[in-house]
């Protein structure tokens, strides 16, 4: 009763602007008490760094911003006000701010904040940055600073070589599938067994094939009187191997090449990509946008030509498909290699299998030995999708090989082994990014060892 009672007290005092009486509150706990009575007191030059301490702490930045701008700019230090010219989207004054104060820690906040906008003035301030920088400081700081200058063409970007590139690609899937150093020293029994299960299910090998594979490796650790980790991880290569084997497949050579595949797996980004490839080997290369729902569809196709310095027949947006193929290959006599690009709108199942039959007619009117390939284009990060949509796809046509793509990124690299075990399409290239060169063979062994080295 007696608490009670002084509590309220002490309540009724700090109402009343009782500086000791708020303190007290604030001690015991009651932040958002002290701040409803502050608020009143914001004319009082004794109370109001309290309320903005208050604000601060509690990350009410705007409030805290606004009581510095219209009541006292000293009730903040200058690193506070930049801080709060940040948070409340005053880019500019926060970077005045931060470069009036010149430490480390405030050119390096002032040029993150105007990366994006301005890269040039970004650039100089990180590098006054950078003469400030310890040596941990400037590790981080040099990235920047190297990403700022590839975006200001200063300097060349860094190629990275196609393994390197695998390897990167790989290794969101290796983190969920780093055996070594999970299973290193491990006896092989259920419990380890059940987590290999479950992290092949979670790198996208499918629970089918998952349980398969366990399964198989559970026999052969009886049958070889396996014991450890160490003596069970090259029979789970063995086995990756003799799954990925069969699907080993190399791109035939010829002249016309039937891409096909949904909207946004990367027909057209690989079609680039696979011209720049048959132009550096000197062929003469014509594309084919026989995409043609889409103006988009079209010019993107066009930007790929450029790029690669190959030729392009397109009609407008709308027309027959096989009427722009007609008009490709009514050229191609003077090419080496013509690559056509198809929609692959799914949901009109129907006309789109009328239409890519219709596609290889008019191709084979004019050559009846081809298409040489007609490549199925998955992206790799749908996983077992990909396999239904293949199906689809089947039916209208033969499919000579497929193409994984978007392997780079947030890949799912396992999901390379449900699509050769269930479709039994040979694998003939994979994607690994945006870029021309972005695209490579497909080699089962280095797959496996990069998978799971
Ligand atoms: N990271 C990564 N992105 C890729 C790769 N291949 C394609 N992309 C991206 O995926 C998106 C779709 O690629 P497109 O080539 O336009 O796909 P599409 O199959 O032609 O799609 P539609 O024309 O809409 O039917 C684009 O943003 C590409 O840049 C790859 O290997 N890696
Ligand atoms: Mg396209």
């Amino acid at each position: 009763m007696f608490g009670f009672f002084k509590k309220s007290e002490e309540e009724k005092l700090a109402e009343k602007g009782d500086k000791s009486a708020i303190l007290r509150l604030i001690e015991k706990g009651k932040k958002n008490k002290a701040i409803a009575i502050l608020e009143n007191f914001k004319e009082n030059p004794e109370l109001r760094p309290i309320l903005f301490k208050l604000y601060m702490e509690e990350g009410k930045y705007y409030y805290a911003y606004q009581l510095v701008e219209y009541y006292d700019k000293n009730l903040a230090t200058a690193k506070e006000r930049a801080l709060l010219y940040e948070k409340v989207g005053e880019k500019q004054k926060a970077v005045e701010e931060y470069l009036r104060i010149g430490d480390f820690e405030s050119l390096y906040r002032a040029g993150i904040l105007i990366k994006e906008d301005e890269p040039k003035k970004s650039l100089q301030i990180l590098e006054r940055a950078l003469a400030l920088a310890n040596p941990i400081e400037r590790k981080q700081l040099e990235e920047h600073i190297r990403e700022l200058k590839e975006k200001l063409g200063l300097v060349e970007v860094k190629k990275e070589s196609f393994l390197e590139k695998l390897k990167n690609s790989l290794r969101r899937t290796k983190e969920v599938l780093e055996f070594g150093v999970l299973f290193a020293g491990r006896k092989v029994d259920e419990d380890l067994l059940e987590e290999l299960e479950e992290r092949l299910i979670r790198a996208d090998l499918g629970v089918k094939k998952a349980t398969e594979l366990v399964e198989e490796l559970r026999k052969e650790s009886i049958r070889r009187n396996i014991k450890t980790w160490e003596e069970l991880l090259p029979v789970l290569k063995e086995r990756l191997l003799a799954y990925l084997g069969n699907c080993k497949g190399e791109l035939r050579e010829g002249k016309v090449y039937l891409f096909l595949g949904v909207n946004g797996s990367g027909k057209t980004t690989t079609i680039g990509k696979l011209a720049y490839r048959f132009k550096k080997q000197g062929k003469k290369v014509l594309l084919c946008a026989g995409d043609t729902f889409r103006s988009a569809a079209i010019e993107q196709l066009q930007v790929w030509a450029q790029r690669s310095g190959a030729d392009i027949v397109f009609k407008e947006e709308g027309s027959d498909p096989a009427s722009v193929v007609y008009q490709a290959l009514e050229r191609a006599d003077a090419y080496d290699v013509v690559l056509i690009d198809t929609a692959g709108r799914l949901h009109t199942k129907e006309p789109l299998i009328r239409e890519l039959r219709k596609i290889k007619q008019v191709i084979q009117k004019f050559y009846p030995e081809e298409p040489t390939e007609t490549l199925l284009v998955l992206d790799a990060t749908i996983g077992q999708n990909s396999i239904s949509q293949a199906k689809v796809f089947r039916e209208a046509l033969e499919v000579s090989g497929i193409i994984l793509t978007k392997l780079d990124g947030s890949s799912k690299g396992g999901a390379i082994v449900p699509i050769c075990t269930e479709l039994r399409i040979p694998v003939k290239l994979l994607g690994v990014g945006e870029g021309l060169e972005d695209l490579q063979d497909f080699d089962p062994k280095t797959f496996v060892e990069e998978l799971i080295s």
